[in-house]
């Protein structure tokens, strides 16, 4: 399997999820600015949507979509525990934090990213995005993992945007529950691996 990616951006969930899962696979770097991959290849080409994550399973098929991705690697691990089964409420839990996470978070913090966001449009993105802050600072508050006692895709999920929070200054103060969250996520094997294989660490 090969998961396109670019160093610190969403495709760090998915590969969080990879090292998490303990298969095997290998990374491929895209610039997203040129939509190159290394070799120089066109990445149009491999994803239409000139997006990552975007992952190449062995039989050729094409993933997209990180929360599908996400899905999909914890479901072939199932013995990883990264998501609990079909049926179960826990299962639905962490979809329901994927789908917060990937539209009123990752979403969120797309304009501020967007070299043609006017500047004036700015703050109402860091406060929108501040106030969901609290949310999830007060959903830590007696829990080891955004979902409870387990860590489960989602908190790599999470961990991969609150990244972000910290690198464009939003106002963290007080969000002690967040602050010893991103801590005890960054500790975990897997996710110290990612995070050393894009450079990050
Ligand atoms: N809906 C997609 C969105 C993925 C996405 O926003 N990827 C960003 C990086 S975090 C990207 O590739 N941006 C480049 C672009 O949109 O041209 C998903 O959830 O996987």
């Amino acid at each position: 399997m090969k998961l396109f990616y670019k160093p610190g951006a969403c495709s760090l969930a998915s590969h969080i999820a990879l090292q998490e899962s303990g298969m095997d696979f290998s990374l491929v770097g895209v610039d997203l600015a040129q939509k190159q991959l290394e070799n120089g290849e066109d990445y149009w080409q491999v994803n239409p949507k000139g997006q990552v994550p975007a992952l190449l399973l062995d039989d050729n098929t094409l993933l997209t979509e990180g929360v599908a991705i996400m899905q999909y690697i914890a479901d072939t691990k199932a013995d990883r525990q990264l998501l609990a089964p079909a049926g179960s409420i826990a299962r639905y839990r962490t979809l329901e934090w994927l789908n917060y996470i990937a539209t009123e978070l990752h979403k969120g913090f797309t304009p501020l990213f967007r070299p043609d966001t006017p500047e004036d449009y700015k703050p109402t993105v860091r406060a929108l995005l501040e106030k969901k802050l609290h949310y999830v600072n007060d959903a830590l508050r007696d829990n080891e993992w955004i979902c409870g006692s387990r860590f489960t895709i989602a908190d790599g999920y999470l961990f991969t945007v609150l990244r972000w929070a910290r690198a464009v200054k939003l106002d963290m103060s007080g969000l002690k529950n967040i602050e010893a969250y991103m801590a005890r996520v960054a500790a975990r094997p897997g996710v110290t691996a990612a995070m050393e294989a894009e450079g990050l660490s």
